[in-house]
């Protein structure tokens, strides 16, 4: 009899061994013919599943909406940095990569999360903003830097737009805007941002696609797969960014005195 040697790797994802690789068991070649878009392949390798045609296109939609927000946020300030110290591109766009997080385009999950609790546990929006207001955090998805109910996310308003002509229904969305509701009245810049958008929109997309068990989305959440969209899409603006650096030929930053307020104890 033969003793099999236990493998070192699991891997449920795809398989490239045949004729042609399948992502999760589709044929490259299929995914071709039947014009599938990048959304159908997001799905097919995060989730492991088939989505209908609205949800990947809101997938799509998420990337190219957020793909880019100019030089000055975070993640793209990091990479210009790391190119003009002539960093190569890999190092540039993990650079910008590595800003990505609770306070910056990290938020997805989180935001996810509270929606996902507040529907779940019937918790009414003021209570959760209440409630997290003792607990003295931010609410994950609420608030922006420039943007506000005087200067509207036009990226916020074109996913809402989507989602009311093509998704069957969304509750989650109406809960977060119930939140911002109750925040906007405390600040004009406390809005449901595009995290926020995002996380209530794709909780809407997975339940209505009719493809995932409670379970399966309970685990979503708890592995963190939201943020992959903003990982994803940004990576297309940071690549970008690097690129304009070194065509622009940019020399070393750095950073002016001026704009640094020296507060050393000794003086
Ligand atoms: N306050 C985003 O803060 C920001 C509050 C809040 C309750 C909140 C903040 C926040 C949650 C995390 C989140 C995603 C840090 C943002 C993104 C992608 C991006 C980025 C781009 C792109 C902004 C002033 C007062 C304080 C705070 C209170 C603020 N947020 N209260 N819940 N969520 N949000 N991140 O303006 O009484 O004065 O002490 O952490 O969802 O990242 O374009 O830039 O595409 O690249 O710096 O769009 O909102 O305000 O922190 O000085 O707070 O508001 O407690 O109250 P700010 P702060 P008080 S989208």
């Amino acid at each position: 009899f033969k003793t099999r040697k236990r493998t070192n790797i699991i891997s449920t994802i795809s398989d490239e061994r045949g004729d042609e690789p399948k992502y999760c068991g589709v044929a490259i070649s299929e995914l071709v013919q039947q014009q599938a878009d990048l959304g159908e392949v997001i799905s097919l390798l995060w989730f492991k599943k088939r989505i209908p045609r609205w949800a990947s296109k809101f997938l799509e939609l998420c990337i190219t909406l957020t793909a880019d927000h100019g030089p000055c946020v975070s993640g793209a300030h990091n990479t210009i940095v790391a190119a003009r110290a002539g960093k190569d591109l890999v190092s540039c766009v993990c650079s910008g990569l590595l800003t990505i997080g609770p306070r910056f385009g990290g938020a997805i999950d989180e935001a996810g999360q509270l929606w996902y609790r507040g529907i779940n546990q019937n918790i009414p929006p003021y209570d959760l903003v209440e409630s997290m207001k003792k607990l003295g955090k931010p609410i994950s998805g609420i608030g922006h830097r420039v943007k506000s109910i005087h200067n509207p996310d036009r990226r916020v308003q074109l996913l809402k737009e989507y989602a009311q002509v093509h998704f069957p229904d969304t509750k989650f969305l109406q809960y977060a805007l119930e939140v911002e509701k109750i925040t906007t009245q405390k600040g004009a810049s406390l809005i449901l941002n595009v995290d926020g958008c995002i996380g209530a929109l794709f909780l809407d997309a997975v339940v209505n696609s009719g493809q995932f068990t409670t379970k399966e989305v309970d685990e979503l959440l708890e592995i963190g797969t939201l943020n992959g969209l903003f990982v994803l899409a940004r990576t297309v603006g940071l690549i970008g960014h690097s690129y304009d650096q070194k065509r622009l030929k940019q020399n070393l930053y750095r950073h002016p005195w001026e704009d640094v307020m020296y507060a050393n104890d000794e003086e």
